[in-house]
């Protein structure tokens, strides 16, 4: 312990201290309970992967647009031309909604379907009209509204002039973002800036995975991370300066974070790689946001090192001005985290060529093999790793208001109706948020205020295209209606939104009481497994013993068997017949 607290720099080294020895019993422990009556239970989408309508009514392309026409690129060269045809369905997802009584529904505005080539001098009412519609359909049926502002469809006419790799794009983000509060903020009361700022700087400019496929592993997620978290804190400002007063809401940005847990708890050298790699992977965004407007300092150290050993006149990992930091801390109003699976590190000496965010982080990574797999590789159900990431966040981020704003397990696409794996995630997931809010075994408390699952219905699942789904609802993509069936897992859900979680079940209350009088106690035992070898060998049986009426004692009367006021139960015996037969 002492040498854990001299070694790992942050304080939420108390979560695996508390929770990394926990024996299996702990672990997967149902807890039953409710949450607080206030709790806002919902359901998510992007744009992209369910409106469809991609070059109707005025709406420009984006990078995923011209990305998904290359055919190849997705597995069966899917697209999002289509997807659920979200955009000419308003109805039939208002419908789903209802039916499954959420009280929000998480969805994103496509950029280029309100301003087509990115800029507001391109407005097209056609597009504001289908948000005003939905969000006006959706507070009629009282379902809160929570609106990311960016999940990855960049208009391309952006990505012509380097995207997010271009600071002049921070003020056109700002537009954007402007209009959105001016026109939607009435009724919006919950922003995100940005889905998964992590994966757009090393998916899209790293690996070069996603759009814009940028493979640039060494520099670029660091510049386009520096950007986007400055576009992040200007848009935050503007709402703060035009439209908190007036609208009342509030602004966030939605994380994504893996729980790491280490090779071995028990080596400080490898706690402390968790915790790095936490860093690189959340803190990187959330360390500014809610702590000092700075890079964490594994980050900051790691990359400044490895650059120095490249020759590198300057950290690859770019620095913030004091004015800068002051302008993007605390630029969040509560914690938004996207969360799926768990992943064990080790450390190691990487290399130092390519240069690389991954590398940079000294660290190899592995999947947890005892956890079940899912339909996407690397993505195991780990249940009890939600519980230590949001402890984590709790402890490193000074117990933030926290909102799960992407939780979920996909399926493949055979699974139209038992998906037994998504209930069985669901349940087990949506305890251990459950087991945050109420103390048990002394173990701290950290404060959720909704859930949002991953996804209402089964969509365009971007490098993945519809091979898999998350969805509540399957939808038929060969059918050009597009219709949705709910799956097993919607009737669950509604179920757990209906209850307010998990109420203690009847047959699991514990009772106290008595038996009739008459209640015949006994036990029970099988002749092959009391009968001495010998004893078996001289008594050859004529007919298959399948029932014996004397468990006990062999060669035992009737009388012999039944003290009075005991009748032995008939133990029927199926494992001991005669080898002839
Ligand atoms: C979520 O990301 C997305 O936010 C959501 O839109 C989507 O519905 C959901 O995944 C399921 O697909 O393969 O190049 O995209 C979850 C976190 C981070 C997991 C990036 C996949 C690999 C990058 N994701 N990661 S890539």
């Amino acid at each position: 312990r002492l040498m854990l607290t001299l070694h790992v720099p942050s304080k939420s080294m108390v979560v695996w201290e508390k929770f990394s020895n926990q024996s299996m019993f702990e672990k997967k422990l149902y807890h039953y309970g409710t949450f607080p009556g206030s709790f806002l239970w919902g359901v998510s989408s992007s744009a992209y992967q369910i409106e469809g309508g991609w070059n109707i009514d005025g709406k420009g392309p984006s990078i995923w647009d011209k990305f998904t026409q290359k055919p190849g690129n997705i597995p069966g060269s899917a697209n999002g031309n289509v997807a659920c045809d979200s955009y000419n369905r308003l109805e039939e997802d208002l419908y789903m909604l209802r039916a499954l009584r959420v009280k929000s529904y998480r969805f994103s505005l496509s950029w280029s379907r309100i301003f087509p080539d990115g800029l507001r001098t391109s407005l097209n009412q056609k597009g504001v009209d289908y948000y005003n519609r939905l969000i006006d359909n959706l507070l009629a049926y009282n379902i809160t509204p929570m609106v990311t502002l960016y999940h990855w469809d960049l208009p391309q006419a952006l990505q012509n002039i380097n995207g997010w790799d271009n600071i002049t794009i921070i003020d056109i983000f700002n537009d954007f973002c402007d209009f959105c509060f001016a026109t939607f903020g009435n009724r919006v009361k919950f922003w995100m800036t940005f889905n998964q700022p992590h994966t757009i700087a090393w998916s899209g400019y790293g690996l070069g995975q996603i759009p814009p496929n940028v493979k640039m592993p060494g520099d670029a997620p660091y510049r386009v991370a520096h950007n986007l978290l400055k576009a992040h804190a200007k848009a935050y400002h503007t709402y703060d300066e035009k439209y908190r007063k007036s609208q009342g809401g509030l602004v966030s940005i939605a994380l994504n974070a893996d729980w790491i847990e280490p090779t071995d708890v028990n080596v400080p050298r490898e706690v402390v790689a968790a915790d790095r790699a936490l860093q690189f992977q959340i803190g990187w965004f959330a360390h500014p946001i809610f702590k000092n407007g700075d890079y964490p300092d594994a980050m900051k150290w790691q990359v400044g090192n490895k650059s120095e050993l490249q020759g590198l006149s300057e950290s690859r990992l770019p620095a913030f001005t004091e004015e800068e930091k002051a302008f993007i801390r605390g630029t969040a109003d509560v914690f938004c985290i996207n969360h799926y699976t768990t992943k064990i590190v080790s450390h190691i000496t990487a290399r130092l060529s390519p240069q690389s965010y991954e590398h940079d982080q000294d660290l190899s990574e592995a999947e947890e093999v005892d956890s079940p797999t899912t339909a996407i590789s690397k993505q195991r159900a780990v249940a009890w790793g939600l519980r230590r990431l949001l402890n984590w966040i709790k402890e490193e981020y000074g117990d933030p208001e926290i909102y799960i704003t992407e939780n979920g397990v996909s399926t493949d696409k055979e699974t139209t109706f038992d998906d037994t794996a998504r209930v069985f995630y669901y349940k087990t997931y949506i305890d251990e948020v459950l087991k945050g809010q109420i103390s048990i075994f002394n173990i701290n408390l950290f404060f959720v205020q909704g859930y949002i699952a991953t996804s209402l219905m089964d969509s365009f699942e971007w490098l993945n295209g519809y091979t898999v789904g998350f969805g509540f609802h399957r939808v038929d993509f060969t059918n050009p209606n597009r219709p949705r069936t709910p799956k097993y897992s919607a009737h669950y859900y509604y179920q757990v939104i209906k209850d307010n979680g998990f109420p203690l079940p009847d047959d699991e209350r514990v009772l106290y009481g008595h038996f009739r009088k008459n209640f015949i106690w006994s036990t029970a035992t099988a002749s092959y497994q009391v009968t001495a070898k010998r004893h078996r060998e001289q008594e050859e049986p004529k007919s298959i013993p399948l029932v014996c009426k004397h468990p006990l004692t062999v060669g035992a009367t009737e009388k012999d068997c039944k003290p009075s006021g005991i009748l032995f139960i008939l133990v029927v015996m199926h494992c001991d017949l005669p080898k002839e037969r």
